[in-house]
C-alpha cells in the first residue's frame, strides 16, 4: 500500500480526441497493471467500456484507473473531451492535484484547453501540457509549444523535447536528467542526447534553470552570482514551481507510438506535488486544514450506479484515511454512512482493498445516502468541501414518461441520475404541465434517455418545452358581468361592472405584474362580503386568458358598480359575474400576445462573430453590447425564448464547439403579429382537440 508521499493523482483533460483515452491504455498496459492495450476502436479501451462509450467511440465519463511505478501509485483520470460532458473533467479537478493536459501536435491548442486553463489557474492546481501524436506527419512540437506559451501566459518550460518528428519521432530528451529516451523495437534505451538536439536541449536547460531561479528570491541571487544551480536546488525550486503553478511541464510523445510515456511518468513521480500539498476549501471558501495525521475527509467526485452492484461512490480522500465498516458522517446530507466494501479501479477491473490513505482515490459500494458532491468526514464533523463550479445547463426538454402511471418511476430515476451528474437538472413546470430536464447539450440529453431505458426500464420520449406566453389588454373597456339563474329552489345573482384597463408602471410592484384590483363601490350597490368573490372571479378569469390560454399580466381591473338580491346573492355568483365582465370586455380590449424575452451572454471567439450575430437576428435577437475578455468577445443581447429551442446547437456548429451561453429571463414583450396569428391558431386547434 502506498503512503501518501508516494501518491500522485493526475486527471487527463482537454479537447476530444486528442488522444486521452488512448494515453490512460497506454499507461496501464506499460506499467503491466493490464495484459493487453486497450483500444477506442475496437471497444477493448479500459477506460470507454460502456455500451454508450462503444456506440459512440469516444469518452462519456470519467474513468479512474491506477498505476505501480517505481514503487508510486499513481492514480489516473481519464475525462471526456466532448463539451456535453463538462462536468465530469470539471469533477476530476477535486479528485486530482496534476493536470495533464492533453494537445495534439496537430490541432494545436483548442478551446477546450484555455477553458480549462482559465479555470485551473483560479484553482491553483499543478500542470503538464502533453503535446501528443508527435507521430503524425503534420506534427510540430514548436509551433504547439508557442501556443501552450500563449495560452499559459508565463511559466511554460519544456521537460522533454522530440528526438524526430512524424514517421522519424523516435524518442524524447528529458530536460532533467539531459539524457534521451530512445524507442527501438519497442524497448527504450536511455542514450546521449544525439549531436544535433543537443543545442536545443542546451538551451531549454538553461531557460528550466532561470525559470527556477526566478521563481525563489534566494535562488535568484544565488543564480545572478555563479550563473548555476545545484542539481538539489533544481530539483527543489522545479517541485516548488510545479506545486505553485508557478511552472508549467511542458512535455511531448506519441500514446501510439508509445513514445515520451516513461518520462511523462517519471516527472510525474519526480517532480509534481504530492497529494498532501493540495488545498480545499469549504462552503464559506475558507481553507481547510488537511494532514495525513488529521480526522478522516474526504470527497465524492463521481457517482454511479451499476446494475448488479447498486451505487459505487469515488471518493479522494483528502485527510485521515478510511478503512471497510467505519461509521463517517455524510455532512451535506445530516447523515451517517457505515463504510462497507472499499476498492479501487483498474480500468474497468474493480480490486478490493483494505485501507484509503490520505490522497488516495477510492470506491465505497452501497452508501446509503450520499450522491456526487458530498463530503464525507469523520462522524462529528460538520465540514463541507465546497463544490467544484460547474456551469449552467444550456439545453432544456420536456421529458415524457410512456404513461401517465410512469410518473413517478421516472421521477425517481431521474433523481437518481441527478445525484450521479451535477450538470443534470429537472423541475416539474406546473403551468406547462411538463417535466422539464436541463443539462450540457444534446448528446447528454441523448445519454440520459439511453440510460433511464437500459438501466431504469423506462422508455421516455422528448418534446420542445412549451413557451410561457402571456397575454396583456391595450385599450379602457367597461363590462357588466350578471350572472342569473333561477332553477326550482334558490336561485343564484351576482351583478357587477368592472374596468378593464392596462395598468400603469407607475402602478406595478412589479414588472410583470399578473393584475391590480380596485375597489371603486360606494354605497353599498355590492355588499363588501362579495368583493373578495369579484376579486377571485377577475384573477380566474385573467388566469385563463382570452386568446390562447395564456394568462393575462398588467391589467387593472375596477369594480365601480352592480347590484345584489338579498336571498340569492353569493360569492359563487359574484365570482362568475366577474368572468362574465371579462368575457364581455376582452373583445374590445385590443387583448395583445406577450413573449419571454431572455437575456443573453454568448462567449465566442472573434471569428465567428459575424456568423453568430447573423444566426441571432435570424432568431429575433437584438445585440445590446459587447465586450472583451481575453481571446473571447462577450455578446449581450435579448433574445425571445420561442426562438432558442436547441440554440446549444447551432452555436456549437457555428463556433466548431468553441461557443458557450448563459441565459436568464428579462420580460416580457409583446409577440409580433405573424407570430401571434399562428400561436393563436394553434392554442385554439389543441382546444379543439381536447374537446
Ligand atoms: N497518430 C496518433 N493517433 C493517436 C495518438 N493518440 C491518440 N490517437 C488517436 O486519436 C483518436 C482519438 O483518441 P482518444 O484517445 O479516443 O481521444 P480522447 O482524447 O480520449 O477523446 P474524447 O474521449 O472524445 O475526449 C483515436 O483514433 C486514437 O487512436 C497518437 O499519439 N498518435
Ligand atoms: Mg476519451
Amino acid at each position: 500500500m502506498a503512503t501518501t508521499d508516494k501518491i500522485r493523482n493526475i486527471t487527463l483533460i482537454g479537447q476530444s480526441g486528442t488522444g486521452k483515452t488512448l494515453l490512460f491504455d497506454t499507461l496501464l498496459y506499460n506499467t503491466k497493471m493490464v495484459s493487453r492495450c486497450g483500444r477506442v476502436e475496437d471497444n477493448s479501451s479500459n477506460s470507454d467500456f460502456t455500451d454508450e462509450e462503444h456506440e459512440k467511440k469516444h469518452s462519456i465519463f470519467n474513468a479512474v484507473g491506477y498505476v505501480d511505478y517505481r514503487g508510486y501509485k499513481i492514480n489516473i483520470i481519464d475525462t471526456p473531451g466532448y463539451p456535453d460532458f463538462i462536468g465530469d473533467p470539471i469533477s476530476s479537478f477535486h479528485a486530482a492535484d496534476i493536470t495533464v493536459s492533453v494537445i495534439s501536435a496537430v490541432e494545436g491548442v483548442q478551446f477546450t484547453h484555455r477553458n480549462f486553463s482559465k479555470m485551473i489557474n483560479k484553482i491553483g492546481l499543478s500542470r503538464i501540457a502533453f503535446i501528443n501524436k508527435m507521430d503524425r506527419d503534420d506534427a510540430d512540437f514548436d509551433a504547439t509549444f508557442a501556443q501552450v506559451k500563449k495560452m499559459v501566459k508565463s511559466g511554460a518550460m519544456p521537460l522533454t523535447i522530440p528526438v524526430g518528428s512524424g514517421t522519424n519521432f523516435s524518442g524524447v530528451v528529458n530536460i532533467l536528467s539531459m539524457k534521451a529516451l530512445t524507442t527501438k523495437d519497442g524497448t527504450i534505451q536511455e542514450m546521449d542526447i544525439p549531436d544535433d538536439i543537443q543545442p536545443t536541449a542546451d538551451k531549454y536547460r538553461k531557460a528550466m534553470i532561470e525559470a527556477i531561479a526566478e521563481s525563489d528570491d534566494a535562488l535568484m541571487e544565488k543564480y545572478l552570482e555563479s550563473e548555476m544551480l545545484s542539481d538539489e536546488e533544481i530539483h527543489t525550486g522545479l517541485t516548488n514551481g510545479l506545486s505553485s503553478g508557478k511552472i508549467i511541464a511542458v512535455l511531448c510523445g506519441s500514446a501510439e507510438k508509445n513514445i515520451g510515456l516513461q518520462s511523462l511518468l517519471d516527472i510525474i513521480v519526480d517532480a509534481m506535488p504530492s497529494p498532501i500539498l493540495r488545498t480545499v476549501r469549504d462552503t464559506n471558501d475558507a481553507l481547510i486544514k488537511i494532514g495525513v495525521d488529521k480526522p478522516f475527509l474526504g470527497f465524492v467526485f463521481k457517482t454511479l450506479t451499476e446494475r448488479n452492484v447498486g451505487e459505487l461512490n469515488f471518493v479522494r480522500v483528502y485527510s485521515g484515511s478510511l478503512k471497510s465498516s467505519d461509521h463517517v458522517s455524510n455532512t451535506n446530507k445530516n447523515a451517517s454512512e457505515r463504510i462497507g466494501t472499499l476498492s479501487c479501479f483498474i480500468g474497468k477491473e474493480k480490486k478490493d482493498i483494505t485501507t484509503l490513505v490520505a490522497g488516495d482515490i477510492g470506491i465505497l459500494v452501497k452508501l446509503k445516502n450520499t450522491t456526487v458532491c458530498d463530503t464525507l468526514a469523520e462522524a462529528k464533523s460538520s465540514v463541507i468541501i465546497k463544490k467544484p463550479a460547474y456551469p449552467k445547463p444550456i439545453l432544456s426538454m420536456a421529458i415524457v414518461p410512456p404513461s401517465k402511471q410512469d410518473q413517478e418511476r421516472m421521477s425517481g430515476a431521474l433523481h437518481k441520475l441527478m445525484g450521479e451528474d451535477a450538470t443534470l437538472s429537472m423541475h416539474f413546470d406546473s403551468e406547462l404541465k411538463q417535466s422539464i430536464v436541463s443539462c450540457m447539450g444534446e448528446q447528454q440529453m441523448d445519454n440520459l434517455v439511453h440510460t433511464l431505458k437500459t438501466k431504469f426500464d423506462v422508455s421516455v420520449t422528448l418534446e420542445e418545452p412549451k413557451v410561457p406566453y402571456r397575454e396583456t389588454i391595450s385599450r379602457k373597456v367597461e363590462a357588466q358581468g350578471r350572472h342569473k339563474k333561477q332553477s326550482g329552489g334558490r336561485g343564484q345573482f351576482g351583478d357587477c361592472f368592472i374596468r378593464w384597463e392596462p395598468l400603469k408602471d407607475s402602478e406595478k410592484e412589479d414588472p410583470d405584474q399578473v393584475y391590480l384590483f380596485v375597489n371603486e363601490i360606494k354605497g353599498g350597490a355590492i355588499p363588501k362580503n362579495y368583493i373578495p368573490a369579484v376579486d377571485k372571479g377577475v384573477h380566474e378569469a385573467l388566469n385563463r386568458g382570452f386568446l390562447s390560454g395564456c394568462p393575462m399580466i398588467n391589467v387593472k381591473a375596477t369594480v365601480y358598480d352592480g347590484s345584489y338580491h338579498a336571498v340569492d346573492s353569493s360569492d359563487l355568483a359574484f365570482q362568475m359575474a366577474a368572468i362574465l365582465s371579462f368575457k364581455a370586455a376582452m373583445p374590445n380590449a385590443g387583448v395583445n400576445l406577450l413573449e419571454p424575452i431572455m437575456n443573453m451572454k454568448i462567449s465566442i471567439l472573434s471569428e465567428y462573430m459575424g456568423d453568430v450575430m447573423g444566426n441571432l437576428s435570424g432568431r429575433r435577437g437584438r445585440i445590446q453590447g459587447q465586450e472583451k475578455d481575453d481571446d473571447l468577445t462577450i455578446i449581450n443581447a435579448l433574445c425571445p425564448l420561442a426562438e432558442l429551442y436547441k440554440y446549444a446547437n447551432d452555436l456549437r456548429s457555428i463556433t466548431q464547439g468553441t461557443g458557450h451561453f448563459e441565459m436568464e429571463f428579462s420580460h416580457y414583450e409583446q409577440v409580433p403579429p405573424d407570430v401571434a396569428k399562428k400561436i393563436v391558431e394553434a392554442a385554439a386547434k389543441e382546444k379543439e382537440e381536447e374537446a
